[in-house]
């Protein structure tokens, strides 16, 4: 069957496959000085951002991605206070941060405003918590603002990025973990969006290569469903200085005072095991 102009597709062309959206209508289209900015009114998954043309989140199931990569770390951090979110300009996942009461200060660094701006108009749900007062957002480049923080400072750092092409590729590299690692407390540890386990394995064992190089002791990948990411099935990868990444505060986890949709504390173990030939490839 082929499809009318009605589908907005991704296409995959490494892999040879495509997702396609049906849409009511195109909202809005930018060109911002970082990249094309897109976003339509689907018939079943509300509204969908997409930057360069890869689908960044969409009202259905933007839930799944902000809460994994929010709550493992900060449940598997013992005090986090200060976080800070890199990229994430459409502020899912700066909602999920600001979630957890011990968070004192939680800084969105996000090179592109535009993205921020076209969320605030299409994306009400996700902006919802930017006027909390431990939310600052700033609009500047994260690897120099990592750079530039001052050693032990952080807790907790969120990498969510774009793919590992063009402005997001040095947040893939082992120069940058580094600088992550300097500024991380001891407690400290970093959570990197890492594609998919099907898709992108080289990627992601580079991914645990590079934060092992930096120093990082252990490194964990955690698997998730996206239906709108490439393959449907992605990850997350956190590293941490110290300590063992598969033990987390499950008390606090599993009474937890906020609501999640996908996230529970039990959803946090099973996300630890991965299929025996991602667990092979990871040594996991
Ligand atoms: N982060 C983007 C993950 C990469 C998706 N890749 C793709 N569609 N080719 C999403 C930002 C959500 N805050």
């Amino acid at each position: 069957m082929s499809l009318d102009k009605s589908w907005y597709s991704e296409i995959y062309p490494d892999h040879g496959a495509a997702l396609s959206l049906k849409i009511k209508r195109k909202l809005h289209e930018e060109q911002s000085p970082f990249q094309k900015i897109e976003i339509f009114e689907t018939t079943n998954c509300g509204n969908l951002m997409s930057l360069d043309g890869c689908f960044m989140v969409t009202d259905l199931d933007n839930f799944i991605y902000h809460e994994m990569m929010t709550h493992p770390v900060l449940f598997a951090h013992p005090n986090p206070k200060r976080v800070i979110v890199i990229g994430g300009g459409d502020c899912g996942t700066l909602r999920e941060v600001l979630k957890h009461k011990t968070v004192e200060e939680a800084f969105q660094v996000e090179i592109d405003e535009r993205v921020t701006r076209v969320a605030e108009q299409y994306f009400p749900e996700l902006v919802a918590s930017n006027n909390d007062p431990r939310a600052k957002l700033l609009f500047i480049d994260g690897i120099q603002f990592i750079k530039d923080a001052a050693p032990g400072s952080i807790d907790v750092i969120i990498v969510d990025s774009t793919d590992p092409v063009g402005p997001a590729k040095g947040l893939f590299s082992q120069s940058f973990f580094e600088t992550c690692y300097r500024a991380l407390g001891k407690d400290g540890i970093i959570v990197q969006q890492s594609e998919s386990p099907l898709f992108h394995l080289e990627l992601l064992k580079e991914v645990h290569g590079a934060m092992r190089g930096a120093h990082f002791s252990s490194t964990l990948t955690l698997g998730f469903p996206q239906f709108i990411y490439p393959s449907g099935w992605w990850s997350c990868t956190m590293a941490s200085k110290q300590g063992n990444l598969r033990q987390f505060r499950e008390q606090a986890a599993a009474n937890k005072t906020f609501d999640t949709r996908y996230y529970s504390a039990e959803i946090h173990k099973a996300a630890m095991v991965l299929p025996p030939f991602a667990a092979k490839a990871l040594g996991q």
